[in-house]
């Protein structure tokens, strides 16, 4: 086979660079660099606006508003969270002194799954921590019913989940909390950069003192709080490319529809189901290799990918759970996660970005197809 270049899993979206060159000027004349800068303040407004929800805290990262989110909401003991996520899902409980306890995932979703997480709760339990994995929304109504029952707080991690909409409206509004991240690999990037989300402004006031070193004026600290501020630069470029992110979902969501047609009918290969009242961001394009059917397995799929230049990533395997720091967790065991076990031996995430051009889609199927 003959390729001409790398294809990662994915491609940072920027704005054209000149466009940037008018904020960076005003931030050199005015030398205000951080702290709540008119840039800042601008991004958290449009953000907000834009996301259709209420109060937006930005973050340097997505794992520091984790992190504070947990600490905004007071929760300690145990919190029920899923292994089929990123590393830091499962740190940021750790980082705040609590237990992890690992609930399995449904089979579709790839999310919780709500109907084992009652079997979980402990009188130490006081959160749920669900993550909208490849920004598909949890099952939002199940598990504030069951978090309301036992009086639990629930924070979701969407980081995968920007601009994810339930019958038209956020997914970002349910929970008590959620966070969002802005990485380089994220449909939304600011470089690094993270954001809580809150309809609460007491909540958005005591996100916005802790992520200030728990400063409440120049003189006063009400928490003892760490510096996940984000500053001018990274606010300015939020502001300029929350111009571009409806054109650039739009051209991801050509990618993968062009992806599903060309899906249909591949023996052993299945892709993860859409539901009809969701808008999705498109940032993840997983499927599922069923090595009997299919006759690879997933990793060796992968590595033929990766023979040909193509980096496809297995997010995520290994599962959180069997990291040495957490696999002695009772919660961790195989018999406890049959479901996020399997799905994380099959899972492939294909290259899926904005400027993916068909004949790399093509270059990836006949992989998929063994023409070459
Ligand atoms: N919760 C969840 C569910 C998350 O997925 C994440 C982050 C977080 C919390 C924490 O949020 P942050 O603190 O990160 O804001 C990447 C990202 O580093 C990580 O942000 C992300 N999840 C995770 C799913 O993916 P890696 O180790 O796969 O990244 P890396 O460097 O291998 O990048 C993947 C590919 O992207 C590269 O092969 C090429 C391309 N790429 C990457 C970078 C950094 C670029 O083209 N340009 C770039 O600048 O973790």
């Amino acid at each position: 086979m003959t390729f001409d270049k790398k294809i990662y899993v994915t491609q940072p979206s920027l704005p054209p660079l000149d466009d940037f060159s008018p904020y960076l000027k005003k931030i050199w004349k005015e030398k205000w660099l951080t702290n709540n800068g008119r840039f800042h303040q601008e991004f958290e407004k449009e953000l907000a606006d834009y996301l259709g929800v209420k109060y937006v805290s930005l973050f340097c990262n997505g794992t520091c508003a984790l992190q504070i989110g947990l600490q905004a909401l007071r929760i300690t003991g145990e919190v029920i969270t899923t292994p089929f996520t990123f590393a830091a899902t499962t740190h940021s409980i750790y980082w705040n002194s609590c237990t992890p306890v690992f609930c399995d995932i449904d089979p579709v979703t790839f999310n919780l799954n709500p109907d084992k997480v009652e079997s979980l709760i402990t009188p130490k339990t006081t959160a749920i921590l669900p993550v909208h994995v490849f920004g598909n929304p949890c099952d939002v109504v199940k598990l504030k019913t069951i978090a309301d029952l036992y009086g639990l707080k629930l924070f979701y991690d969407a980081a995968h989940a920007f601009g994810v909409r339930k019958s038209g409206e956020s997914i970002l509004n349910f929970g008590d909390l959620s966070m969002l991240s802005f990485h380089a690999t994220k449909v939304f990037n600011t470089f690094e950069g993270g954001a809580l989300v809150t309809n609460d402004e007491t909540m958005k006031k005591r996100i916005d003192f802790l992520k200030n070193f728990g400063f409440a004026g120049e003189t006063t600290v009400v928490a003892p709080g760490v510096n996940g501020k984000m500053d001018e630069f990274h606010s300015a470029l939020g502001l300029l490319q929350l111009k571009h992110i409806d054109a650039e979902i739009e051209k991801t969501q050509k990618v993968a529809q062009l992806y599903e047609k060309k899906m249909r009918g591949i023996q052993g290969i299945s892709i993860m189901r859409k539901a009809s009242d969701i808008d999705y961001n498109y940032a993840y394009f997983p499927i599922l290799v069923d090595s009997e059917k299919y006759g690879l397995s997933r990793d060796e799929l992968y590595n033929i990918f990766r023979s040909n230049e193509i980096y496809a990533r297995r997010y995520f395997y290994p599962l959180v759970s069997n990291f040495p720091c957490y696999r002695d967790l009772s919660s961790s065991s195989i018999d406890n996660l049959p479901v996020a076990t399997k799905i994380a031996e099959q899972i492939l995430c294909l290259p899926i970005y904005a400027d993916l051009e068909t004949k790399d889609i093509n270059r990836i199927m006949d992989i998929i197809n063994k023409k070459d």
